[in-house]
């Protein structure tokens, strides 16, 4: 079953438009943002919660960038595989991932024959959003929010889990 963070933490009621930004100091692909804009779609699809891609980095509500070892936040990242990426919970919006993984962007699944150690993208951000918006780590083993991932393997559907689970918060 789905958790939150201790006291619940969300985005309040009157902030229901999120603007979200990317670090221009490590400048993206038009491919690379629109993974992220799928993966949030996947969850305004399913709340009352809408976001919205902004140039600005300083004075977005999520800021997202790529990130390698220590970023001045504590939680160094380890290179290849151990830990992907991280979101802290609301109101914090920093979803910081791991620059040394092997990304992949494509939803083209043969393309995971030939990376080793391969990521994938869109399911790494649709996970790390659901704790931007206050998720925890849920029980059921084939939700978003399940703890762990078969490297190479794409997992990018919400399930029940995590839409009662989000709907609960929003
Ligand atoms: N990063 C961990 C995660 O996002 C960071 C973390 C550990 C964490 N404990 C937490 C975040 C408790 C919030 C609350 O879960 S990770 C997966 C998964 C990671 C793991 O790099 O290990 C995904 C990132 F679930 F697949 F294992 C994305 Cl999808
Ligand atoms: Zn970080
Ligand atoms: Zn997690």
């Amino acid at each position: 079953r789905y958790t939150f963070f201790p006291g619940e933490p969300r985005w309040p009621k009157n902030r229901r438009d999120l603007t979200y930004a990317f670090d221009p100091s490590n400048p993206l692909t038009d491919e690379v943002k629109s993974v992220f804009a799928r993966a949030f779609g996947r969850w305004s699809d399913v709340t009352e919660l809408n976001f919205t891609h902004s140039e600005s980095f300083k004075t977005s509500d999520i800021t997202i960038g790529f990130y390698t070892g220590d970023h001045g936040d504590g939680e160094p990242f380890d290179g290849v595989l151990g830990t992907l990426a991280h979101a802290f919970s609301p109101p914090s919006g920093k979803f910081h991932l791991d620059a040394e993984e092997n990304w992949v962007v494509s939803g083209d699944l043969n393309s995971f024959l030939s990376v080793t150690a391969a990521v994938d993208l869109e399911s790494v951000a649709v996970h790390e959003i659901g704790h931007l918006l206050g998720l925890g780590h849920s029980s059921v083993e084939e939700s978003i929010m399940y703890p762990t991932i078969t490297t190479g393997k794409r997992k990018v559907d919400l399930t029940n889990d995590d839409v009662e689970g989000i709907q609960y918060l929003y």
